[in-house]
């Protein structure tokens, strides 16, 4: 199959307008190249993917009409085309549910990758003739508006385009819809899903613009210019690129200015992380995609800033973003509640997203370490562990109010699970030249070429759970190649990355344990030198043969975490960590109200084997146990000592309902010189 896709991809390129190729400065290595192990962590998810969570969001697709939005669109089209205009087809809830159909094709394809699948392709086929058959002659492919042009969905516009800025999604939909096709080109080979958006892309780049009886218009919700950058990326046409940067460049000049959308104003003037979440992590990414492809250096300035107050003032410990409900945005700088926080799986997402494109296009391991952190805490905790039901807002505190669903009404969240889940084996590895950035450790195998020539290798590991992790080079090319292997900010106390590094957020969270955990890594058995360090990564450069074998252990302490005083939430309160998970404590694991429950800074955790049953399944991982002291305010005051458990955030929920909590009171004073103020 890739032979196919290397073909099509030489056909693509042919067609290009353009002559060089265009890239990243370190470009990453697809999702094409990596397969994990299917007992791994990633592996195990993967196939819960394909076991429960596509094929549930196909029967939800089907179930809650979406594809008959789209037969309703071509039944429409053939009854105007015979003169009868008697039909009064009504779309389904929302004008970008045709997106979730675009997102579970996505993350499907992704799956065929490491599942072949005859009747997932086959089903796949069908659907996309449904998709096709309602695509207007001219590309337009939107069902609110085509099943009844006189009467659209209410946030659709009298006329194309016209709600746009305010609602309508039509473009949140083609954004969708190009990504969808590309990872099902990448993994079939198939043009099919591609064609057509292509078409959609053209009709869009046809309609507005600057150019004679063209609209100059914007996104409502971004994601169009980062499908497009990759439009670009895939077939060399720059006009696609060229209507990305239009549509950022035109941010805060039309009509249009909100917070909410990020359209306040021009986007290279921006330099704080605002308004709805979601629109502002895909819109961060379409900078970057930008900054990146066109070398614009407004572009990069603008998304620096932003990155950093966005990390360093406004994300939450497991890397979500979004602390209000209301605007399912951002709020104030340290304004991070933790009940109330919302943290949208969509938005956790999105902030994988940035910082990935941020290290494509920088090149340092803070921007993983964030990515990690979203990865491992705000995003998984938005699927259960087997899969099948799903939360919106991930908040990091609760009553028991907070449960996962099987689906719902505005369903981005589960689509978004589905495309993301079985995409994760893209994030782990990029080349630059002679360079390959080991950025996340999974069970699996590495099938690429560095300087032209073939590389293998494969990964062992039982991370997250472990810091062990063994590299194997199964191939290597005749020339010296460098492996960068990423040291995790948190082996080297650092939460987020406040130093080291050519830039400096603000200091959001720290270590409070006073640990100083450590790292080893051997190459065939002797000890790397350790002063080869660049930007977070260790270097071994050499000429690699067969056989060698790189030993990394990255101590895997428990570790207290502080916030910085100006949290107000987390004032007096501290969290605790493992590697790259942050854990929590509920209410089944403990007898006590763990919303009253107190730990020292000095508390000293036991690592115990634990899990959970979830469906008939058992789901692996540590438990930390702690001395800690309940603080009971019923009708009697006391303080007792208790045991406390705690276990990974991620796998919060799947009990019943009852309290939870991330941040648990401190019950020593922090040491007055170790207070710290917004610089
Ligand atoms: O508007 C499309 C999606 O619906 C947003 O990204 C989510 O926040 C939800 O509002
Ligand atoms: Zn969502």
């Amino acid at each position: 199959m890739r032979l196919i896709v290397a073909m099509l991809a030489v056909s693509l390129a042919a067609q290009a307008k353009t002559a060089d190729k265009p890239s990243y400065p370190i470009s990453n290595v697809p999702f094409t190249s990596v397969k994990v192990n299917s007992d791994s962590f990633w592996g195990e998810r993967i196939r819960q993917s394909r076991e429960v969570t596509i094929p549930l969001a196909f029967s939800k697709c089907e179930e809650t009409d979406r594809y008959t939005n789209f037969e309703n669109a071509a039944a429409k089209m053939a009854e105007t085309a015979r003169g009868d205009n008697s039909s009064d087809y009504r779309p389904t809830q929302f004008p970008f549910d045709d997106t979730d159909v675009y997102k579970t094709i996505e993350g499907a394809s992704y799956l065929l990758q490491t599942y072949p699948d005859a009747g997932l392709e086959a089903y796949i086929d069908s659907v996309l003739d449904i998709v096709a058959s309602a695509q207007e002659p001219d590309g337009y492919l939107y069902t609110a508006r085509t099943m009844n042009p006189a009467h659209p969905h209410a946030w659709s516009g009298a006329t194309r385009w016209a709600g746009e800025e305010t609602g309508s999604h039509e473009l949140y939909n083609l954004g969708h819809m190009i990504e969808g096709a590309i990872a099902h080109y990448q993994a079939t080979g198939s043009r099919k899903f591609l064609d057509i958006a292509i078409r959609y892309a053209d009709c869009v780049c046809r309609e507005i613009g600057y150019g004679e009886g063209q609209k100059v218009l914007v996104p409502g919700h971004q994601i169009a210019e980062m499908a497009l950058a990759k439009l670009y990326l895939l077939t060399g046409e720059k006009k696609y690129l060229d209507e990305a940067k239009l549509f950022l460049d035109n941010k805060g000049k039309t009509a249009r200015k909100d917070k909410y959308d990020q359209s306040h104003l021009p986007v290279i003037e921006q330099d704080e992380a605002v308004g709805h979440s979601v629109r502002a992590g895909y819109m961060y990414s379409g900078m970057a995609d930008v900054a990146a492809l066109t070398g614009d250096q407004s572009y990069v300035t603008a998304i620096d800033r932003i990155w950093e107050n966005m990390v360093g003032k406004k994300m939450y410990l497991t890397g979500g973003i979004g602390s209000t409900g209301g605007s399912e945005g951002f709020t104030e700088n340290y304004d991070l509640p933790n009940m109330t926080g919302y943290c949208e799986t969509c938005a956790a997402i999105a902030n994988v997203y940035v910082n990935h494109r941020m290290f494509l296009l920088h090149g340092e391991a803070k921007y993983i370490d964030v990515l990690e952190r979203a990865l491992y805490n705000g995003v998984i905790s938005g699927v259960s562990l087997d899969g099948g039901t799903f939360f919106y807002p991930n908040p990091l505190e609760s009553h028991g109010q907070h449960q996962r669903q099987a689906w719902f009404g505005c369903a981005c969240c589960p689509s978004n699970i589905c495309r993301f889940i079985p995409s994760v084996p893209g994030y782990a590895y990029a080349i630059k030249d002679n360079r390959l950035y080991v950025n996340l450790f999974m069970s699996g195998t590495l099938e690429t070429e560095i300087g032209g020539k073939a590389l293998k290798l494969s990964q062992t590991t039982a991370y997250p759970q472990s810091g062990d992790i063994e590299i194997i080079i199964d191939k290597a090319p005749a020339k010296e190649f460098a492996m960068f292997v990423r040291i995790p900010g948190w082996v080297e106390n650092r939460v987020l990355s406040t130093d080291g590094y050519k830039t400096t957020p603000a200091d959001l969270y720290s270590y409070a344990d006073g640990k100083d955990p450590e790292y080893t890594i051997t190459l065939n058995g002797r000890e790397v030198d350790k002063s080869k360090r660049q930007d977070g990564y260790q270097v071994i450069e050499r000429k690699w043969k067969k056989g060698d074998i790189v030993e990394i252990r990255f101590d895997m302490e428990s570790r207290i975490v502080e916030a910085n005083d100006l949290v107000r939430e987390d004032r007096g309160k501290i969290a605790v960590e493992r590697g790259p998970l942050v854990y929590c404590a509920e209410w089944a694991d403990n007898d006590f109200n763990v919303l009253n429950t107190s730990v020292s800074t000095a508390a000293v955790f036991d690592v115990v084997p634990a899990g959970l049953t979830v469906e008939g399944r058992d789901y692996k991982f540590y438990a930390l146990e702690t001395d800690a002291i309940e603080n009971y305010t019923g009708n009697s005051q006391h303080v007792r000592n208790v045991r406390l458990r705690l276990i990974p955030y991620y796998a919060w929920a799947h009990r019943g309902n009852g309290n939870m909590v991330v941040w648990l009171t401190r019950n020593n004073p922090r040491p007055m010189n170790r207070m710290r103020s917004n610089r």
